[in-house]
């Protein structure tokens, strides 16, 4: 066990939340897969496949995790010092992904935001604060951030817009629609968007996007093309992760009896999105089947299970 203290000891990581955010979580785990690549001295391919299912089974609905683990898990080569090089570059190929691509939404959907205009955040992403930071650069912009219970990743988005010097408003969630009205936009990330252009988010993404609808304000999602789920495509769902009832109730609530749910996202269908920002440019949700065929370079499997073949990236 002692080979992969390093796994577990990162996965335990992503699943307590040290390290979060679905981009985030996706560089971690090439970063870790590389690493672990360096240190293999025999069984190679057995080696990196266990630690794989390790870091897969943390959080299933980041599908970000499950492109970078298969991107880094299509490494070819005949011997291990071939394949272990073969990985390395992968996981900086996918690191550099994901760092390119968060600078390029935030160019792209700046353009979108006029000057003058208050933006309604969810959550902590990095990918939509790219979008409303480059907007902030270029012009005046407010922001209202909710404070998105039970983790309160809120808090984070206030601090980091406000070390910017950003005019930053937090409010509870449920105060949604109460300001909705004075809103020009609605500005969020992604865990992850399936082939038929549905976003799967932190939890309350979908109640924003119905009072966004009924005050016909342009709901505005970020994403990088690797939180598209090509799993989706051969017809499965995206599975929605339920955390710990002890995030949500203290215990003298658990114990009493009193059932608690704690669903850590819910899926917004494409209706209610008016466009989404990925670092291949601003395309309708419409597209999203697109992006996995063209930019993922997925063919529905005819095997069970199915890798990631990219052809093309940043
Ligand atoms: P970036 C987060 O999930 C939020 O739902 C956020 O919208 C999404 O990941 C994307 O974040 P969590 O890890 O990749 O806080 O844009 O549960 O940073």
């Amino acid at each position: 066990m002692g080979e992969f203290e390093h796994i577990i000891e990162s996965a335990r990581r992503i699943v307590d939340m040290e390290v979060r955010g679905a981009g985030r979580i996706a560089r971690f785990a090439a970063e870790v897969l590389m690493r672990f690549a360096e240190e293999i001295e025999k069984d190679f391919d057995e080696k990196m496949s266990e630690a794989s299912k390790i870091l897969l089974n943390t959080r299933p609905t980041a599908v970000s995790l499950y492109n970078s683990v298969n991107y880094v898990m299509n490494y070819s080569g005949d011997s291990v010092e071939e394949k272990r090089k073969d990985v390395i570059r992968r996981a900086r190929e996918f690191i550099q992904w994901v760092d390119s691509a968060k600078r390029e939404i935030g160019r792209i959907g700046a353009r979108r935001i006029r000057s003058g205009s208050t933006i309604l955040t969810h959550c902590n992403s990095s990918a939509a604060l790219s979008v409303i930071k480059e907007a902030a650069r270029k012009g005046d912009i407010r922001v209202y951030a909710t404070e998105s219970r039970p983790r309160y990743q809120g808090h984070i988005t206030v601090r980091e817009l406000a070390d910017e010097g950003i005019d930053v408003t937090l409010i509870v969630d449920s105060a949604v629609r109460y300001f909705m009205r004075e809103m020009d936009y609605v500005v969020v990330g992604a865990d992850a968007i399936t082939v038929n252009g549905a976003l799967i988010n932190k939890i309350g993404t979908s109640q924003i996007a119905l009072c966004a609808s009924e005050a016909r304000i342009p709901f505005i999602v970020a994403a990088e093309t690797y939180k598209f789920s090509p799993k989706t495509l051969s017809g499965e769902t995206v599975v929605i992760e339920e955390r710990d009832p002890s995030e949500v109730a203290p215990e003298s609530i658990r114990k009493s009896g009193v059932k608690v749910r704690n669903p850590a996202f819910d899926i917004t269908p494409r209706r209610y999105i008016d466009l989404i920002v990925t670092e291949i440019g601003a395309i309708p949700p419409e597209m999203a089947y697109v992006v996995i065929k063209e930019r993922l370079g997925y063919t529905i499997p005819s095997k069970e299970e199915i890798t990631l073949v990219p052809e093309h990236y940043d």
